[in-house]
């Protein structure tokens, strides 16, 4: 597979972007931060999107050099970015699977001289799948760093609430597949307020996805969530973007 040769090749030849999208506090619609979101600038195909090559990377280890080099450049763009915001970096269940995950995070952050507190990390419900000891413990030696730890697409998997049990995690990111049926569905809208609430008395934010209309602004907030992420806010952007960002924000 040409595709397979090529993405082992691709982290040495310099090909990933990071992409940012921006994260607000819900109530004053103020910058908090941006989700990094790996691209692969492809010589042939141009930029891929992460459904493309994400996987492949995991199957054949590839993510392993391509994990580092996302946090490494994550930590030293956010750097240089104005004090409190914050970047959070999505890590693949097969990254758990290394030994020394927290060792290289924390060498991220000691290279970037960024502070532990402005980094979050994203971890999926399938992290915790295996709910082996090394996965908790793991996620430990990360929490003690110093950095956030967010449970993503909540909703979406098997048993999400025994996994909040597993770990206390800082912040909920509640599913776009509920937050983009809120107008019409009552059922939507009552279960973003129950894991709203439910975050709220676990001592965790709860971040609303995929927020693309001003409606789904007023009901995302309406119903307790603390922070809002979507297209109404911004798309991922590149970098060199950034700046102009905070001059003008929303
Ligand atoms: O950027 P896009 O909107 O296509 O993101 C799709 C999905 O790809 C995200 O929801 C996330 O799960 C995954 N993804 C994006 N960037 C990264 C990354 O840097 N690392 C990992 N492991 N997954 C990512
Ligand atoms: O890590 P995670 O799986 O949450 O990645 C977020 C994904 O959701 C990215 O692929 C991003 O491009 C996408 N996304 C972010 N905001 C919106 C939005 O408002 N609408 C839609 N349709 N997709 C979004
Ligand atoms: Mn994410
Ligand atoms: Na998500």
């Amino acid at each position: 597979r040409q595709l397979e040769a090529e993405l082992a090749e691709a982290v040495a030849n310099n090909q990933f972007v990071l992409h940012y999208q921006p994260l607000h506090d819900a109530a004053t619609s103020e910058l908090t931060g941006f989700e990094a979101l790996v691209r692969w600038n492809h010589p042939r195909l141009g930029l891929l999107a992460p459904s493309e090559f994400i996987h492949l990377s995991e199957e054949t280890g590839v993510i392993d050099g391509l994990g580092e080099w996302i946090m490494r450049q994550a930590c030293a763009d956010a750097a240089q970015w104005p004090l409190p915001v914050k970047v959070a970096v999505n890590l693949s269940p097969a990254q758990f699977k290394q030994q020394g995950l927290a060792l290289q995070v924390a060498a991220a952050l000691a290279a970037s001289n960024l502070l532990p507190s402005r980094l979050e990390l994203e971890i999926t419900e399938s992290v915790l799948l295996a709910h082996n000891e090394h996965t908790i413990r793991t996620l430990y030696n990360l929490r003690d760093l110093g950095v956030g730890i967010a449970m993503d697409d909540f909703g979406t998997g098997y048993s999400s609430l025994s996994y909040l049990r597993s770990f206390p995690f800082n912040r909920i990111k509640i599913d776009r597949s509920f937050v983009s049926l809120m107008c019409e569905s009552s059922e939507s809208r009552a279960i973003v307020k129950a894991v709203a609430d439910l975050g709220s008395t676990l001592g965790m934010t709860t971040t609303a996805e995929g927020v693309e209309t001003e409606d789904q602004y007023r009901l995302v907030k309406e119903n307790g969530c603390t922070d809002v992420q979507g297209w109404l806010f911004g798309r991922p952007m590149p970098a060199s973007d950034l700046p102009a960002f905070f001059e003008a924000p929303r």
